[in-house]
């Protein structure tokens, strides 16, 4: 099998060999291409669809984000179990928005700057992304003292990447 699979200088000697070799590199394209696809989990027909995409996934972090933030101060009372679920969706919600920032997708809120400074967006997506599982671990937790640090420190990744690309 390894044989029939060594390279385009190797001359598969019998059509049974001749179709494994067939067989072996179109699977190898199929899980080529489903990996892409998860990577990429989401395409659009227009760019104001990724706009309305991206806005309305940090619309709905920021409310339940927002819910955790008026417990942390104090606003409404500590309910544990309704501070885990918004970290929970938080966390989930995460990982949204960084695919509809595709080329060609400019508008909204969004400056320019994204789409030069893209390795530099993604890594503080990947900051946020990061952040908000913690405060996922320690809104499980129940712990206030935990919730309090882990949503500043997500709160922190929010505010780098919105002063440096976000119109106000
Ligand atoms: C929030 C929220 C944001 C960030 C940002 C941090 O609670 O909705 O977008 O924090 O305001 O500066």
């Amino acid at each position: 099998m390894l044989q029939a699979l060594s390279g385009p200088l190797s001359y598969p000697s019998t059509s049974q060999e001749r179709q494994m070799k067939k067989t072996i590199l179109s699977t190898l394209a199929a899980t080529t291409l489903v990996v892409a696809a998860s990577a990429q989990a989401v395409s659009f027909k227009k760019p104001e669809d990724a706009v309305k995409y991206r806005q309305s996934t940090f619309s709905v972090m920021a409310t339940h984000f927002g819910d955790i933030g008026a417990m942390v101060k104090g606003d409404k009372p500590f309910d544990a179990k309704v501070a885990a679920a918004n970290a929970d969706i938080v966390a989930t919600l995460s990982a949204l928005p960084w695919a509809a920032f595709g080329p060609g997708t400019e508008g909204g809120k969004a400056k320019p700057a994204i789409w030069k400074e893209m390795d530099k967006v993604k890594a503080g997506a990947d900051e946020f992304q990061k952040a908000a599982a913690a405060l996922k671990t320690a809104a499980a937790s129940g712990n206030l003292d935990n919730i309090k640090k882990a949503f500043a420190a997500t709160q922190k990744t929010c505010k780098s990447c919105h002063d440096s690309y976000k119109d106000k």
